[in-house]
């Protein structure tokens, strides 16, 4: 994409050069030129261009992403009301049946899909698997996709959870938090403090999952945009399950729901979005039980 070549060895010269490559291209890479041209901006200018003439090169709206899912993402049903039958996902790009898949597992890794993975509508941009439905009992399930797009034959895939409930759900959940099996870490990162929690840490169930932001002197950062947990089961062929926390007050964000879906090794990601300074990221695993 940047096709640069110096008439000597100075940054400056480099950058001019590219500066005129681009003049064919767009109008914001230019005025960003004249505003930083000076040989002592000159790096960082040319690393801003490498990132922006990168973002232009892939189309954000690529690859077979998904638009909607049924059921929807976290969501709960009433298992006395009734029960899905199918998962359907819509693409924004064709999916390749013979490369694509959606699996659907229960708390213990079961598939419950009736393995019939299918291109359906109109436009041959969603694919749908049934379910054996007797398999629905309550508990959390996890819908694990994979798509091959026949439009530009890219790979994506993710993972998400719905949950059936029985239809007293509340007594169960509140003796299960009441043992309280909580999870709790904590990891510094560019003199912010991220300090994480996981209550109760069992699988297949609904967990609370909190993150609480301290600056060096103990205050909450105010530039916070957005803090995401990501959740991966290696061994399961899960992920990423992707949830977004809710702000409960400064610095402290937290959400409910059953993304730590099945038993085992979990690999899990925090990731912090900021205003105006760099994504605070942090990788760590649990090991999560089976609710006793
Ligand atoms: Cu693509």
């Amino acid at each position: 994409m940047l096709l640069c070549y110096p008439f000597n060895n100075t940054f400056y010269q480099l950058f001019e050069r590219c500066t005129i490559k681009f003049k064919t291209g767009n109008n914001i890479l230019i005025s960003y030129a004249k505003n930083y041209f000076s040989p002592s901006h000159a790096v960082i200018t040319l690393l801003l261009v490498t990132v922006i003439a990168g973002s232009f090169s892939s189309n954000v709206y690529g690859h077979a992403s998904p638009v909607s899912y049924s059921p929807a993402i976290n969501s709960n049903i009433v298992q006395n009301r009734s029960l899905p039958t199918k998962v359907v996902i819509s693409f924004s790009e064709r999916p390749e049946p013979k490369a694509s898949y959606i699996h659907v597992t229960d708390a213990k890794n079961n598939r419950i899909d009736n393995n019939d993975y299918a291109i359906t509508g109109q436009n041959e941009r969603q694919a749908t698997v049934t379910l054996g439905n007797n398999k629905l009992a309550p508990g959390v399930y996890t819908v694990s996709w994979l798509a091959l797009s026949r439009d530009d034959g890219h790979i994506t895939k993710g993972s998400y959870v719905f949950t059936i409930e029985p239809a007293q759900a509340a007594a169960a959940q509140t003796s299960l938090s009441s043992k309280n099996n909580t999870f709790s870490d904590q990891v510094t990162i560019n003199n912010i403090t991220l300090q994480y929690k996981i209550s109760p840490l069992y699988a297949g169930i609904s967990n609370r999952f909190n993150v609480t932001l301290t600056d060096a002197s103990g205050k909450s950062p105010t530039n916070i945009k957005n803090v995401i947990m990501q959740f991966n089961h290696k061994q399961a062929g899960i992920g990423p399950i992707v949830a977004n926390l809710h702000k409960l007050e400064n610095g402290v964000y937290s959400t409910v729901g059953g993304y730590i879906s099945q038993p085992g090794e979990w690999d899990n990601k925090i990731t912090v979005q900021r205003n105006g300074a760099y994504d605070l990221n942090h990788s760590f695993k649990v090991t999560v039980k089976a609710p006793p």
